[in-house]
């Protein structure tokens, strides 16, 4: 059992010991959570009594002492942050056709990979990763790559230096004492770090000389001009608004801009990929739910034209696939921890100020007191007997109250986009010889399946290479 993932071995300890206990992790009490009556207690009724988060090493260097959003303790400075990363998102993305049009340029780019594969069995991670880094890298600073820029692999390098050395500095954070010792992990971190941050400093440089007023052209534009209004308004002595004098003083820096866009970055990169790879190792191992998939993008969408968002209502089966997806293997377990900022309680016991809390998602996409069979991959459990949506109010992928993921629905519209363009134009089967994908997985930053190979197949009327089949000109 030592060997067991944390996720697991908190559902096991649930069973034992029963849903709500606490241990020491290391120095640190910890409470576990392992239902969804506690989750919503936790998360939702006390929401911001348990909005705190722990100080970790890995993450106070990843992060310039806290200057992002998810791993930054709860302050008035943190709110503001959030709110103007949460405004910037609604001003540069949702709501326009140009998020839209950068992911839907990805996936054509990414079909294009796929199709060159000409039947041979790939390995589906890095022209995944390549796509959804492409469209974060349009999305935080207008930059497009085309195969093999130099910039582009850095960017993939750095990134997969830090989730590498994040998920292994788990112990680091757990005995901040090893800190003293030589550590090899810490020393590479550092470096993919500093490469981060010289190559965001110099995006973040041309902006601030090319910034020009009205329209962000991207969400460092759009963050750049929160800061100034920001700026302004405290400049101008707006105290009415919860502004504390410490952060009248503090404010918005260049650093929490800067940390901004990493996080985004990473966080939009590692999840997405993330997810999608779940979403095809599921499908290899269930063709008929890729089928049943297909057909309802043929009679919605039909082979004329891509999907797009207007579609998402009339493909509820989609939909419910890719919620299965997250339900059965959340790419983040145990959420991020939490900690009580103030004296409170959980199941009527009581929780000091302090503690740190972890809600075990896993537990509860799992617990059969809500789930029917919840091992079963069925999408229909989410949509109703007249095959509508439904979603139980259990299923938490994202989290919820003060602290659930600011890019909720920029992730629901990429999965949306990629699953969608992809099942259109291709059908995946398991590579001849090769056993299916494990479906257990490996918990490092992310939940993530382990590699695997698969063979693409173009659907009928996609077979042409790219440019010569009008089709792919869509
Ligand atoms: C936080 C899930 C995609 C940015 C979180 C949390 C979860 C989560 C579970 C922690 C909630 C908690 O601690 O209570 C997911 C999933 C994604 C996804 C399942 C995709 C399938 C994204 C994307 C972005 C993003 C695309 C950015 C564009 C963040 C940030 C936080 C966060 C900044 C920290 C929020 C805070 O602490 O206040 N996400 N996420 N996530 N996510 Fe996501
Ligand atoms: C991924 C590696 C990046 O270089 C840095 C980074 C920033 C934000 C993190 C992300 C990493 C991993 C996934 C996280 C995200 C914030 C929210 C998200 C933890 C470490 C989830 C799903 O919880």
């Amino acid at each position: 059992m030592g060997d067991q993932p944390p996720h697991l071995r908190f559902t096991e300890l649930g069973h034992r010991y029963g849903p709500l206990y606490a241990l020491y992790l290391g120095p640190h009490y910890t409470v576990v959570v392992n239902t969804y009556q506690h989750a919503r207690e936790v998360l939702l009724q006390r929401g911001k009594e348990f909005a705190g988060r722990p100080k970790m090493l890995t993450t106070e260097l990843l992060t310039r002492g806290g200057k992002d959003i998810a791993f930054s303790d709860y302050s008035p400075l943190w709110k503001t942050h959030r709110r103007l990363v949460h405004n910037s998102f609604t001003l540069f993305g949702e709501g326009t056709t140009k998020l839209q049009s950068i992911v839907l340029e990805a996936v054509e780019a990414l079909c294009c990979d796929l199709q060159a594969s000409r039947g041979q069995a790939i390995d589906p991670d890095p022209p995944l990763m390549r796509a959804v880094t492409n469209v974060v890298c349009t999305l935080v600073f207008s930059s497009t790559y085309q195969h093999g820029d130099p910039e582009l692999t850095t960017v993939m390098e750095y990134n997969d230096g830090i989730v590498q050395t994040i998920a292994r500095g788990g112990l680091v954070d757990i005995f901040p004492w090893l800190r003293f010792l030589p550590n090899q992990t810490l020393t590479t971190l550092t470096e993919c770090i500093a490469i981060r941050d010289q190559l965001l400093s110099k995006k973040l440089e041309e902006h601030k000389v090319s910034l020009i007023g009205g329209e962000p052209r991207d969400l460092l534009d759009a963050l750049l001009q929160g800061q100034t209004r920001i700026k302004h308004n405290q400049g101008s002595g707006v105290r009415g608004q919860g502004l504390g004098v410490e952060q009248e003083e503090e404010g918005i820096s260049d650093d929490h801009v800067l940390m901004t866009a990493a996080e985004v970055f990473g966080a939009g990169v590692e999840t997405t990929s993330t997810t999608l790879l779940w979403v095809l190792a599921f499908l290899l191992h269930h063709p008929q739910v890729q089928e049943r998939v297909q057909k309802e993008l043929d009679e919605v969408v039909g082979c004329g034209r891509s999907p797009d968002v207007s579609d998402r209502t009339h493909l509820p089966y989609l939909d419910s696939v890719i919620n299965e997806v997250m339900r059965i293997r959340p790419v983040s377990p145990i959420l991020i921890p939490h900690t009580a900022l103030t004296h409170s309680s959980i199941g009527g016991h009581s929780i000091c100020k302090g503690s740190r809390v972890l809600v075990n998602m896993w537990a509860i996409h799992h617990d059969p007191e809500h789930w029917d069979q919840p091992e079963d991959f069925r999408p229909e459990r989410f949509l109703d007997d007249k095959g509508l949506r439904f979603t139980p109010s259990c299923f938490m992928p994202f989290g919820a109250g003060p602290r659930v993921c600011v890019g909720e629905s920029l992730a629901r519209l990429e999965l949306f986009l990629f699953v969608s363009g992809l099942l259109q134009r291709f059908s995946f089967s398991p590579a001849p010889g090769v056993s299916l994908p494990d479906l257990e997985g490996r918990l490092g930053v992310v939940l993530q399946p382990l590699r695997y190979t698969l063979t693409v197949t173009p659907r009928p009327g996609w077979e042409g290479t790219g440019p010569l089949n009008p089709r792919w000109a869509l």
